[in-house]
């Protein structure tokens, strides 16, 4: 009778586990990080979060125009703040101390160059 008891718990427990267990990851599924870019226009916001949006991990990113300021929902264990904020230099952006990519940076349109001259 008592082993069947200690079996009943130890499965209770079992399955408690099971279903906490992803509960518990699940905070650690999502971070959010806002990073300084050189972004100027509309154009700009749409670049950086389209490309964001495809990134592995990303959840959502939203830049502000005004404040140039990108911030990202993301799953810390598929990505890391370096990683995004490559994406961003790639793009031809600042971000961070993170400078921006002098190649991509020439191909963007001119309205997006301006205010970008340091
Ligand atoms: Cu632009």
């Amino acid at each position: 009778m008592k082993t069947r008891i200690v079996i009943v718990s130890s499965m209770l427990l079992f399955v408690l586990m099971l279903f906490s267990a992803p509960a518990f990851s699940q905070d650690k599924k999502e971070a959010t990080i806002k990073i300084k870019t050189s972004a100027v226009c509309e154009q700009c916001k749409d670049r950086i979060e389209k490309s964001l949006a495809f990134e592995k991990g990303v959840k959502k990113a939203m830049l502000d125009v005004d404040t140039k300021i990108v911030t990202i929902t993301y799953n810390p264990s598929k990505t890391t703040p370096d990683d995004l904020r490559k994406t961003i230099s790639k793009l031809g952006y600042d971000a961070d101390n993170v400078a921006k990519d002098k190649a991509a940076y020439a191909k963007l349109p001119s309205c997006c160059k301006k205010d970008t001259g340091k």
